[in-house]
């Protein structure tokens, strides 16, 4: 299997002859981003796992799962998800998580105007740490979490003109308690993510090795691997 990555954090995949050289499989280290206590937690808990708790658990500093994708029947997507804390107090240390990043997904709270004002916040700290290659921002997605909640104090017209004056690939409500666009958002940033690393791929052709994933920093907790 060939494994593809752009990102510096990968090193050389040893014995990969013995997998399925027909395969590619793609490694994409995607952050998860927004204010605390909009649903970011949970919002990959339900991706990876598909279960829903309602009891709110403080993340402390980052929070690390993985899930394979069979993209296709020659991609594979290997994606890591790199769950960040939202409290104020933990925001020193983004630079570090994103380094490598090809893709984030920025969440707030339909219920919340706050965690919505702070998105642009979020987005800037994104720009200013991390980029591509060629120097754009990464694709970032913008999730308007909560929608099953009545009481929602951000307008579908605000939201839209925020996405497009801040460079969001698109916009989308989730409800992460119903399951409501989950696997849809993601499937349209991993889509995204991949248009752009071949865009990248063909002006930096040596990117493409065969490498395998190795983690840069200590203080996260692997929470498991789920395959779709
Ligand atoms: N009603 C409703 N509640 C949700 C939804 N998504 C998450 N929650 C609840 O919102 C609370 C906060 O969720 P978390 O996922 O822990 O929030 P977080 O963004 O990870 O917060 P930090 O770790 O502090 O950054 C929990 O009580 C969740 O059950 C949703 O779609 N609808
Ligand atoms: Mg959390």
């Amino acid at each position: 299997m060939e494994v593809k990555m752009s990102s510096s954090q990968y090193v050389e995949r040893k014995g990969s002859c013995e997998l399925n050289p027909a395969v590619t499989e793609h490694l994409l280290k995607i952050l998860i981003i927004g204010d605390g206590n909009v649903g970011k937690s949970s919002f990959v808990h339900r991706y990876v796992n598909g279960q829903f708790n309602k009891t709110y658990k403080m993340t402390v500093g980052v929070d690390f799962s993985v899930k394979l994708l069979n993209w296709s029947e020659k991609e594979k997507v290997r994606l890591q998800l790199w769950d960040i804390a939202g409290q104020e107090r933990f925001i020193s240390m983004t630079r570090i998580y994103y380094k490598g990043a090809l893709g984030c997904v920025v969440m707030f709270d339909v219920t919340s105007s706050s965690s919505f004002l702070n998105c642009r916040l979020w987005k800037q700290d994104l720009d200013n740490k991390a980029m591509l290659l060629n120097g754009d921002s990464i694709p970032c997605i913008l999730l308007a979490n909560k929608c099953d909640l009545t009481q929602r104090v951000v307008s579908a017209d605000s939201i839209n003109r925020f996405s497009k004056a801040n460079g969001f690939v698109t916009w989308m409500e989730t409800s992460v308690k119903e399951n409501k666009n989950v696997e849809q958002a993601m499937r349209r940033l991993v889509q995204e993510i991949l248009s752009v690393q071949s865009s990248l791929d063909q002006i930096h052709p040596t990117c493409q090795e065969h490498v395998t994933p190795q983690v840069d920093s200590e203080d996260h907790n692997n929470r498991g691997e789920s395959c779709c």
